[in-house]
Parts: C-alpha cells; structure tokens; sequence
C-alpha cells in the first residue's frame, strides 16, 4: 500500500539587475568618462534535503519561494549586491518533478542533498563595459535576465512515525479521526479496520507527524486468529506504538490481560517491536466509572517504566496532551 503526500509549489530565482547609464563628472571636463555600473545577480533557489520533517502539509500553506533580486547597478562604477539565494527544505525521500514537462528533476535520498532548481538572472551590463579606443562614450547597457521560474511537483511517501495498536474495538480508529483529517470506519464491533489508515497529525508550529491506525489484535493472531498478524509490518518502521486498551465498563473486558495480550501478539511478530518505546493508553475514559479498572492498568505501565494517559474520544479529554507526548517522542526540536 501507498500512501502519497503531494504539493505544487512555485519556486521564482530572483531577477537580475540592471547595467546602468552614467559618465564620470569631472571638474574642466564637460563628459567624463563611461562609470554606469553592472546589475548584481539574481538569487538561486536551492532545494535541501532535511530529515526535520516528514510531511509536505506545511506547503500546503507556503506555496510560494522566491530568491532575492540582483540590485541594479549605479554610477561610478557601482556593481549592484547580488541578490539572496534561497533553500527550501524538503524532507528525504520527496521526488521533485517539473510541471511544465512531468521531467523528474531529483530524488532527495540522503539528508543534506542539495540541488539547484532555478538559477538566478545574470545582471546586466552598465555602460562603462561597452567603452573601447573608438567609442568612448557608450550608452548602451543591458536590462538584468529574468530569473528562472518553475512550477513543481513534490510526490513523498509518507511513512508512519506512530502507531495504534491494541484489540478491536479500543478505540484507534476513532483516535486517529480525533487527532488528524483521516476518517477511517469506526464501529461498534471488532474488527471495523481491515487495512491500515495513515493520519498526518498537525501541530500548531506547523511541524506534522504520520500516525498508522490499523486492524485489532487478538489473542492467537499470530497464528492467523482474526485478521493475523501480517499488518504489523506497516508498522515495523515506527519510532513509538501507543498502545490502546479500552477500560470502560461496556467492554466487559479486562484491561490488562488486553494489554498483555497485545504485547505476548507483538513479541510473536517480532521482538524488534515488542521492544519499540511505547504510550499506554486507557480509553473511553467517559465511560468508565469503575476504578477497578483502571489502577491495575495504570500500576502495570507503572512497573514497566512506560508513559501513561487516559483519555476519551468523546469527551476530548486527555488527547492534546496525547498528541503533544506523541510529537515529543517521534520529533525533532524545533529548532533543529
Ligand atoms: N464512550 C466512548 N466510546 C468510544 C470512544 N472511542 C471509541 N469509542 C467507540 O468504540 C467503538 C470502537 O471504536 P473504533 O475506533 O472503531 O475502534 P478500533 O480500535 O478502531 O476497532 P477495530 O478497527 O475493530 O480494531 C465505536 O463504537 C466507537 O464509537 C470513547 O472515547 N468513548
Ligand atoms: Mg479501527
């Protein structure tokens, strides 16, 4: 399965300057000679591999890039300031296309490749480059050239930073609605998701993460009970599994046997992610009233040193916190 994340965006290389016009003013002499200076160049629009992200969302936003313009050149002899070259960083494993022709421009594979996509307009030439021993007192000068401009094509494949896991019915589905635009199936009953549903979690600092919401867990899976074990690979690559486990009353279930049966399926899949740093979660907390319930749950996260939240879908309660103790884990500070 792919799943893309795509964005147009335009990327302007600033123009260049012009040449200018001017002779030297000199006391006793009624011309001096030719002084227009050169135009500066344009800025070049780089495009930079970054690690730092993981989605093109915030393009979405910023569609827009252009480099500085060259300045225009002056009198004696004054070339204009080059403009101011541009990066637009892209995370590793965006291919760039152009649009104008669908011509693959770059594959951003490794973090820190950087590539040059629109090349800045040459300045022009003032009249001072134009004098020789028979034309002393040129005019002519050059308008700056235009900078380059095109229009991209950003394809990424997203993959997972987060993923749900737990037994059907504990509430992932209705999570990942909760906290990004996908809107999986949710119901009341086991096994609603048959294929895993990728969410982009949004953040107000317009950082974003990719959140893997997929089938239930049951006991046995790994031998092929309900829908088995298989779709654990599109969650093999994750950084954090939140694990949900549903404590309300309605289930009849008990909360930490779910969650052992979960792990005992994970360690079967793989001991690699048994093994992956984990959230637990207790669900429908709206609809728990039985402290029974929920202390075992906690105590047991408690023991194996994991973070802990409680939370209801319904409610909201608990999920910014969720979501931010997410982002934490799977991101790199902001600054980076
Ligand atoms: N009261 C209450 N009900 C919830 C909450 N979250 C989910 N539910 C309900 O629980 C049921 C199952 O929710 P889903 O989100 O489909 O569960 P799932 O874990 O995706 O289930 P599978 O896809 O079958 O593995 C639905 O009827 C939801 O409306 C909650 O916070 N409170
Ligand atoms: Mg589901």
């Amino acid at each position: 399965m792919l799943f893309l994340d795509e964005a147009n965006i335009l990327v302007k290389a600033g123009d260049g300057g012009n040449g200018c016009m001017a002779f030297r003013r000199e006391k006793y002499v009624p011309r001096g000679g030719p002084s227009g200076g050169d135009g500066g160049r344009g800025g070049d629009v780089y495009l930079v591999a970054t690690q730092h992200q993981n989605t093109l969302l915030q393009f979405s936003y910023n569609p827009e890039h252009s480099a500085g313009r060259g300045r225009h050149g002056e009198g004696s002899n004054k070339t204009g300031a080059d403009g101011a070259s541009i990066e637009v960083a892209l995370p590793v494993g965006t291919v760039v296309y152009d649009e104008a022709n669908g011509e693959r421009l770059v594959d951003l594979t490794e973090p820190g490749q950087r590539f040059l996509v629109a090349r800045g307009g040459r300045g022009g030439r003032g009249n001072a480059r134009f004098a020789t021993s028979t034309h002393q007192a040129p005019t002519e000068h050059e308008p700056g050239r235009p900078g380059e401009q095109k229009r991209l094509r950003l394809e990424l494949r997203l993959l997972a930073d987060v993923g749900l896991v737990g037994f059907p019915n504990a509430g992932k589905s209705t999570l990942i609605s909760r906290i990004s635009a996908a809107r999986p199936k949710i119901a009341d009953y086991p096994f609603t998701t048959l294929e895993p549903n990728l969410g982009v979690v949004q953040l107000p600092d317009f950082r974003s993460f990719v959140v893997a919401d997929i089938p239930g867990l049951i006991e046995g899976a790994h031998l092929g009970a309900g829908l088995g074990i298989q779709f654990l690979r599109h969650i093999e690559r994750t950084r954090l599994l939140v694990h949900l486990v549903d404590v309300s009353e309605a289930s009849g279930r008990d909360p930490v046997r779910d969650f052992e049966t979960v792990m005992t399926e994970l360690a079967s899949f793989s001991e690699e992610l048994a093994h992956k740093p984990m959230i637990v979660v207790a669900t429908k907390m709206d609809a728990a009233q039985d402290p029974g319930r929920i202390a075992p749950l906690r105590d047991l996260a408690a023991e194996r040193g994991l973070p802990y939240f409680e939370i209801s879908s319904v409610t909201g309660r608990g999920i910014e916190a969720l979501k931010f103790a997410m982002a934490e884990r799977v991101l790199a500070p902001a600054t980076a």
